[in-house]
């Protein structure tokens, strides 16, 4: 019997990680946080086939009885992993949050960590454990691509707080020989992606702006976004979570970069995306007057300063040879437009 726990397993990867664990026949087990308003439409069509607790990234007694009481009902068990997804993932929320986001992202890692080296020694030689890594934390380290051993430099509370989270699995892999591991995931979405990210904020504003209602209705005829000019390594979190399986089916536990090897800029994603639904667009004017029409005139684009960043991170693409060559891993997904076209529908 092979046992799965995935904390934030109501987010975007975590829901396909426990849809590609129940197809490999785990058991699968997640928490929840409690929240005014359900927040398991991510999960609802799986609901019967995993088991669900409320819990807590700041609550380290609840994760605790939570893992145990897990191995005391599945006495005998071939492996246990323990997928660690739950995050405040947004990094300019985490510039609003900066100590929310430390506790959950950063001391949150330390309270499962610690929780699984206090196991008993049969127990804990069966568990294997993955830390949502994040290529955040290479920050304003312009060298690229970025792999395994490109030096970090975070520029955000969230990747601060990664940073602290990647650290303190590396030192418990060395020090206690747990079986530990991070991957450094470079961005990736799906139609599960939250909604306030920006390749989401983008498919979902085309959606709003070229439906008829928003012309009966009166309504916005543009997106608004910030930074157009950085750059990101988008793959799709379904190629993602195979690959978190892959690292913890290896015999030794190692860290390991997830990317697809291109990088696009914001304004490349909008204009593939508004392409794609027939709208090519037309820039004109600088920084924050910078704005895109359709072929009509009418504005589809406009910037807003408020979605500026503090600090940004201008450039990431990710160099996944160490994945590729030791795990067989292979994206899918392999270009924007299948992303862009599988986010659309
Ligand atoms: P997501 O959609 O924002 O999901 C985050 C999950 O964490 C949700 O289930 C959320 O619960 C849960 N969560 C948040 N705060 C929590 C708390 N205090 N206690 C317990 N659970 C909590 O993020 P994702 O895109 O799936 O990313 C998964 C992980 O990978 C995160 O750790 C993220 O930082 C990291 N990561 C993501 C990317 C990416 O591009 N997607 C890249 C690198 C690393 P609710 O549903 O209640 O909000
Ligand atoms: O921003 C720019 C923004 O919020 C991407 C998380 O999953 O990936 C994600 O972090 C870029 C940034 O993702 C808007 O300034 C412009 O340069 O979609 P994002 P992110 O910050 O890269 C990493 C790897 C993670 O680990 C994180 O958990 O887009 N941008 N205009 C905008 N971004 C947003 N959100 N909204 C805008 O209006």
């Amino acid at each position: 019997m092979k046992l799965a726990f995935i904390t934030g397993i109501t987010g975007q990867d975590g829901s396909y990680l426990a849809e590609f664990l129940l197809e490999k026949n785990y058991k699968v087990f997640g928490i929840q946080r409690r929240t005014s308003l359900f927040n398991t439409s991510r999960i609802d069509h799986i609901r019967n086939k995993i088991t669900m607790r409320y819990g807590d990234m700041s609550d380290g007694s609840g994760l605790s009885r939570y893992i145990h009481t897990i191995i005391q009902d599945n006495k005998g068990f071939e492996v246990f992993e323990i997928y660690n997804l739950a995050a405040q993932s947004h990094v300019k929320i985490s510039f609003e949050i900066p100590e929310y986001t430390s506790d959950v992202d950063g001391m949150g890692v330390m309270r499962l960590l610690e929780i699984i080296r206090t196991l008993p020694q049969d127990i804990r030689l069966k568990v294997k454990f993955y830390q949502a890594g994040t290529s955040e934390l290479y920050g304003r380290n312009t060298k690229a691509p970025q792999n395994e051993l490109t030096e970090f430099c975070p520029v955000s509370p969230y990747a601060c707080a990664k940073l602290y989270a990647y650290h303190m699995v590396k030192t418990y892999r060395q020090g206690y020989g747990l079986f530990l591991v991070n991957g450094i995931l470079f961005n990736h979405e799906s139609p599960r992606r939250g909604e306030n990210f920006v390749t989401m904020k983008i498919v979902n504003g085309i959606k709003r702006i070229l439906s008829p209602n928003a012309i009966i209705n009166n309504e916005k005829t543009y997106i608004e976004l910030g930074n157009l000019y950085s750059k990101r390594d988008w793959g799709h979190a379904k190629d993602y979570v195979r690959g978190m399986w892959q690292m913890l089916q290896q015999v030794l536990p190692s860290d390991y970069v997830l990317a697809t090897g291109k990088t696009y800029t914001v304004k490349d994603f909008v204009n593939k995306a508004f392409e794609y639904k027939g709208v090519k667009l037309f820039w004109y004017g600088e920084k924050e007057k910078e704005v895109a029409t359709d072929k009509n005139g009418v504005i589809r684009v406009k910037i807003n300063p408020k979605y500026y960043r503090p600090n940004e991170v201008d450039l990431l693409l990710g160099d996944p040879t160490k994945a590729k060559s030791e795990l067989g891993w292979t994206p899918e997904f392999d270009t924007l437009d299948k992303l862009i076209k599988d986010m659309f529908n």
